[in-house]
């Protein structure tokens, strides 16, 4: 009991919050370096665009999943097809633009008709089924992906 001293203890729990407050200003991809997690880890499948039916506008979709245990934000989508590419929710049949959609860790994002979509305006070309286009999708904290996605029949929907 004698050795008990409150100063040391006190000046203890004061460093400890010091060094807390500065793991709270390094970067999320420094935190999960540190604390020995993997970050997201992502791959995209039933990548498909459907046949447009109008020559200057498409939408398309995919599945991106997340084996990792960070969140992933999925922040834009680019493509030769289309000068200008946004990505939308859907809810109660209205859509609206978004600036980024999460693949949460140990889960998936999923595009689909009448849900989360992309629309491709400014077509270089009017795409049509059996074509092949290329797209790279860019996130806030894991490399971008490539993928090659296949143009589809236009009331065509993946069976799952
Ligand atoms: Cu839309």
């Amino acid at each position: 009991m004698r050795r008990r001293r409150p100063a040391r203890t006190l000046t203890a729990t004061v460093a400890l919050a010091g060094s807390l407050a500065l793991a709270g200003c390094s970067s999320a991809a420094d935190a999960s370096a540190h604390a020995g997690t993997k970050g997201p880890e992502l791959s995209v499948s039933g990548a498909y665009i459907p046949q447009p039916v109008m020559a200057d506008m498409a939408a398309g979709y995919f599945t991106v999943t997340n084996t990792g245990d960070t969140d992933a934000e999925l922040t834009s989508v680019s493509s030769d097809l289309a000068a200008d590419i946004t990505m939308h929710t859907t809810t109660d049949n209205r859509m609206r633009k978004v600036n980024s959609l999460t693949v949460p860790a140990g889960g998936r994002l999923t595009l689909s008709s009448g849900g989360n979509h992309l629309m491709l305006m400014e077509l270089t070309h009017k795409p049509v089924a059996g074509d092949k286009v290329s797209m790279e999708l860019h996130f806030a904290t894991a490399g971008p992906i490539g993928v090659t996605v296949p143009v589809e029949p236009t009331g065509y929907r993946p069976k799952d």
